[in-house]
């Protein structure tokens, strides 16, 4: 397959990339480096040493021998330059990670929302626009998010992607259908993730273009088979408050003796899934296509659900470190239950690297290893998501 990676330069789509690419198909990376940007403008830095994307490429071609290209694109900004590299690269699918992706960034400002919105739900409806302009029959993955079913369940498994309802029919007998799981986004990022499963739906309704979306946890991990064939490839590992996620912050911090900073009484239940399971699943999820447009194809990528505060005690309990209740600066419910269906992966034939194998690992050789580069003044999570929590009010939905 020739595949177009969009955000192929980020954390997922660079290893997505070096594992398709790996497999033998064809990969084009599409990306505007602008989380590399963000980098500077936050002056946080992933802990580990990555190198500018030029050099990247270069090193996987010297490693492997295979080759993968690159086209510095904005997908929210350039859409004659989107259109173009599809009518001229006629790729069979897509994947598109291109999209600001943290919660607590979009949450810091008016700025930081209107640039989340503007570049995430633009990205999205560029691709979907270019496809039906270029006339052409692209798979389209998309990475979309398990938070945009909201996190209380009551109990329930959440299903993939759609729910089944039995609507009253005055005098006559109820109406038994399905329809989108209902959004409940916490986020302004989250919210733009509600927003794009709107515009797959309709693009696949009305165009017919075939549509992957996959309802992703958090990811933990570093490295996959093919980042740890050469320092040169590694990936990217993101610790600071804004754009670490809950895990790898714990095992940054674990490493460096930092105590592990567990939001409010640490009761959120959160999907998580290891990066090499996650490029597995996008793998798994081209050589699956819908077969028709007409319905999206929504599927639920986690492994395991774990609470905050258990992650921080495990993390703890293997390396020593020690656990600090800090106020939660987001508006969230402070405890909540979750259940996931994951069944079209497992029956795929996805095998899930459990934590309980990969946590020990993950600390010493990446961590650890990287430690030194460490500035734990960007650790503490600074973006307020109201004015109650700005108010120091404990949150609650
Ligand atoms: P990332 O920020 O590391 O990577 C995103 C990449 O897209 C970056 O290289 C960035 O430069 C690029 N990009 C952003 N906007 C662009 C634009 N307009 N044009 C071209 N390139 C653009 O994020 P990530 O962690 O790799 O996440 C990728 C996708 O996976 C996101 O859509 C995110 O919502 C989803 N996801 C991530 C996680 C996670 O834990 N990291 C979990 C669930 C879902
Ligand atoms: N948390 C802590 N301590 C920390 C960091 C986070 O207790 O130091 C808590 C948060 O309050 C939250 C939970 O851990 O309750 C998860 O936070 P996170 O930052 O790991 O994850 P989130 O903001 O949800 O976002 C991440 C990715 C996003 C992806 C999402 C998947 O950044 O791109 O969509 O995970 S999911 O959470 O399933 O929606």
């Amino acid at each position: 397959m020739k595949i177009a990676i969009l955000g192929g330069d980020g954390f997922c789509g660079w290893p997505a990339a070096l594992h398709l690419s790996d497999q033998g198909h064809e990969v084009v990376i599409v990306d505007n480096l602008s989380r590399r940007l963000i980098d500077d403008e936050l002056g946080a830095q992933s802990l580990t040493p990555i190198r500018p994307l030029t050099e990247r490429l270069r090193a996987w071609t010297e490693t492997t021998g295979k080759t993968i290209g690159h086209v510095h694109l904005d997908v929210a900004q350039d859409y004659a330059g989107l259109l173009d590299f599809l009518t001229t690269e006629r790729p069979d699918a897509v994947v598109h990670f291109a999209e600001q992706r943290a919660a607590p960034y979009s949450m810091k400002s008016s700025r930081t929302k209107r640039y989340t919105v503007d570049n995430n739900v633009n990205a999205t409806h560029n691709v979907l626009a270019a496809i039906v302009e270029a006339d052409q029959d692209i798979h389209v993955v998309h990475l979309g998010t398990m938070g945009v079913y909201g996190y209380g369940t009551a109990g329930m498994k959440i299903p993939e992607g759609y729910l089944d309802v039995e609507i009253p029919h005055e005098g006559q007998e109820n109406i038994e259908t399905q329809i989108l799981y209902p959004t409940n986004p916490g986020s302004i990022y989250h919210m733009t993730k509600s927003l794009d499963q709107l515009l797959f739906a309709f693009y696949a309704k009305n165009d017919r273009v075939r549509i992957t979306d996959l309802h992703q946890g958090i990811i933990w991990g570093t490295n996959t088979a093919q980042t740890l064939l050469d320092e040169r490839l590694i990936n990217r590992f993101d610790y600071d408050g804004d754009y670490g996620t809950v895990l790898n912050r714990f095992l940054m911090q674990a490493a460096v003796g930092y105590p592990l900073t567990v939001h409010g009484t640490g009761g959120q239940t959160r999907a998580f899934i290891h990066v090499q399971d996650m490029v597995r699943c996008v793998e798994l999820a081209l050589d699956n296509p819908p077969e028709t447009g007409d319905r999206v194809m929504i599927l639920n990528q986690m492994t395991e659900t774990h609470r905050v505060r258990d992650l921080a005690e495990l993390v703890g309990r293997i390396s020593g470190a020690t656990v600090e209740m800090v106020p939660n600066p987001r508006q969230e419910s402070a405890e909540n239950d979750l259940h996931v269906s994951n069944d079209t992966f497992l029956d795929l034939g996805l095998q899930p690297t459990t934590l309980s194998e990969g946590l020990l690992m993950e600390v010493e050789d990446t961590a650890r290893k990287y430690a030194h580069r460490a500035d734990l003044a960007k650790i503490p999570a600074t973006s307020l998501w109201n004015r109650r929590t700005q108010a120091g009010i404990p949150a609650s939905m």
